[in-house]
């Protein structure tokens, strides 16, 4: 998109986040980032996206997330908040329109139980096609990729 633009090591940080928006720090190919910028959408949540070099990440992102991981999201008060399912789970939580978790717990534990699941895929979204860029032989995470899609998927009838 021609509004985000990609920092690395070397850049000046950002500005502030602007008040009522909130800020991702992401990596376009990041299938976790993925998880956050879909409850975003979904949510019509104001926000902007920088993306980061996770090659050659900035100093000041370090500072922000000293993990270095995308997805990470702040505030405009400055609180950062990282790990896929908890920045999800934060923007249903504070941006209360269209919830997405239903209320009731075991409900809401059934489609945590399907994302936890789910996790043991979303690696492979981002390995395989690095793998393939690199020159690798994928063959090997292409059969475990299909393993547990064929797991994932003698779970699906147990999940509402
Ligand atoms: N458990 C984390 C995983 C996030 C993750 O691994 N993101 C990758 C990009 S797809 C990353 O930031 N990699 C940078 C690194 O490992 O240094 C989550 O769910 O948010």
């Amino acid at each position: 998109m021609a509004s985000e633009k990609c920092f690395a090591k070397g850049s000046s940080a950002p500005g502030l986040v602007a008040k009522g928006q909130i800020r991702l720090y992401s990596m376009r190919f990041c299938p976790f980032a993925h998880r956050t910028r879909l409850v975003l959408h979904a949510k019509g949540i104001k926000h902007d996206t920088v993306n980061i070099n996770l090659k050659d990440k900035p100093e000041w992102f370090l500072k922000k997330n000293p993990l270095g991981l995308v997805p990470t999201l702040e505030t405009s008060s400055g609180q950062v908040i990282y790990e896929s399912p908890i920045t999800c789970d934060y923007l249903d939580e504070v941006y209360t329109d269209k919830k997405l978790l239903p209320a009731d717990p075991f409900q809401k534990a059934q489609q945590k139980m399907m994302l936890e699941n789910f996790s043991k895929v979303t690696p492979y979204f981002y390995k395989i096609p690095m793998g393939k860029q690199n020159g690798e032989d994928i063959s090997v995470l292409e059969g475990e990729l299909k393993e547990k899609f064929v797991k994932l998927n003698e779970l699906s009838g147990w999940y509402p």
